[in-house]
């Protein structure tokens, strides 16, 4: 079965998506998200100008010497860009292969090992009044699990806070936006928050929340410490990622669980911080760390080492990504939890899927391959916009992470 056509379709139904669609010579095709967020032309200049042309001609059914092809092959390794690609590759041709088979891809990766997949939803708010009117929104619809982000009052713009709750999307603005912070005015606050909703919802919600890389791992401690009480199932990238030696500084203090990992795109990233058991949940997303194959490899690792999967799953990893995420997790015996952030109606109908949420689970279909695709004519009608992450400063007006 060889690969006839390599196409990368870029659109934005309502948000910037960069898809890889494969064709084959017994009339198959598989699909692979390769969306990089604010960097989407990068990764399709990438599959466009340097992967397809490569593809053609191949056996469809070697996904793991492709991916070696394109990993080993390149010479030049790892990188946001490189695996956004080679993750796409990889994801259409197991669907590709499914679809070869008659089964849907989770029965390739050894089958069923639980019955649907516990998600998270993204509960967030102005005030604490809000978050608990949001939390109780997702009580409502079944969610078991949410993430909590509420404004910290004297910042103007603070991180997870939206005003389109179901729909949140950060990437949208032609340039970046910019956005303040103050570590002091958000550790004095935010255990407030999680101390008003165990007061409303006792120990009924699993709670989990975000801190999107801003502390130094002291003050991740100082965090950490102070939500004990409230019994989170996690704290997210409580630091920067790239000095990994901090996570053990907060761990000699707490012991919330802790999770990260949505940056991360290859094995090597993750190798230390599962090893030395510095974290809880590794986040990695199947279209940003290469694919189910490489996605695979990192949770096989986590497993050896006591730490579960969390799948990043936000706007930005389109239906694509999020089927293939499903897959994985019904098949893994570490699952942990998904990340569940609604795509907007008009993804939706770009992004045709069988998948379905219900009772605070999603549950795939059973058709061959991922269940999932990608309806181009309907793309079409929403051409690619320039849309950019904000950048965030420190009061002072210092550049810190966003
Ligand atoms: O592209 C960046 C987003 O995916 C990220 O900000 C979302 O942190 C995020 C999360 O946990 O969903
Ligand atoms: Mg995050």
């Amino acid at each position: 079965m060889r690969i006839t056509e390599a196409r990368v379709i870029v659109t934005c139904p309502g948000r910037n998506f960069v898809t890889l669609k494969l064709f084959t010579d017994d009339g198959l095709t598989g699909v692979g998200d390769a969306t990089l967020n604010g960097r989407e032309l990068a990764v399709a200049s990438y599959l466009t100008d340097h992967v397809c042309r490569l593809l053609v001609g191949r056996d469809a059914h070697l996904i793991e010497d492709t991916w070696q092809y394109l990993y080993q092959g390149s010479y030049w390794r790892r990188g946001p860009v490189t695996m956004a690609a080679i993750a796409a590759v990889d994801t259409a041709l197991w669907d590709i292969k499914g679809k070869a088979a008659g089964l849907p891809v989770y029965q390739l990766l050894g089958g069923r090992s639980r019955e649907g997949v516990l998600v998270y939803g993204h509960a967030n708010g102005a005030s604490v009044e809000e978050v608990i009117d949001e939390v109780a929104r997702y009580d409502a619809m079944g969610y078991r699990a949410v993430r909590v982000q509420c404004a910290i009052p004297g910042l103007s713009d603070t991180y997870g806070v939206s005003t389109d709750k179901l729909f949140y999307e950060p990437a949208d603005s032609p340039l970046p936006r910019e956005t303040r912070w103050s570590s002091e005015s958000y550790l004095d606050f935010i255990p407030t928050v999680f101390s008003a909703l165990r007061e409303r919802f006792g120990l009924h919600m699993r709670l989990l929340h975000d801190v999107h890389h801003r502390l130094t791992p002291i003050e991740a401690a100082r965090l950490c410490k102070s939500m004990e009480p409230y019994g989170l199932l996690w704290i997210e990238d409580p630091i920067r990622e790239e000095l990994q030696e901090g996570f053990r500084l907060i761990r000699q203090h707490t012991t919330v669980p802790i999770a990260t990992g949505e940056v991360f795109n290859s094995i090597w990233d993750c190798t230390q911080l599962i090893t030395e058991q510095l974290v809880d949940y590794i986040r990695v997303a199947v279209s940003h760390a290469g694919g189910i194959t490489h996605v695979r490899r990192i949770f096989q690792l986590a497993d050896l080492y006591h730490v579960r999967s969390g799948s990043h799953g936000a706007t930005d990893l389109s239906p694509v990504s999020l089927a293939a995420a499903l897959h994985v997790d019904t098949a893994i015996p570490n699952f942990g939890i998904q990340e569940y952030m609604r795509h907007t109606p008009a993804t939706d109908e770009v992004f045709p899927h069988s998948y379905f949420y219900n009772d605070g689970e999603l549950h795939l279909g059973d058709e061959p391959g991922l269940g999932v695709d990608i309806d181009e004519a309907a793309a079409a009608r929403f051409p690619y916009r320039p849309a950019y992450l904000p950048v965030n400063r420190l009061i002072d007006g210092t550049v810190h992470s966003w």
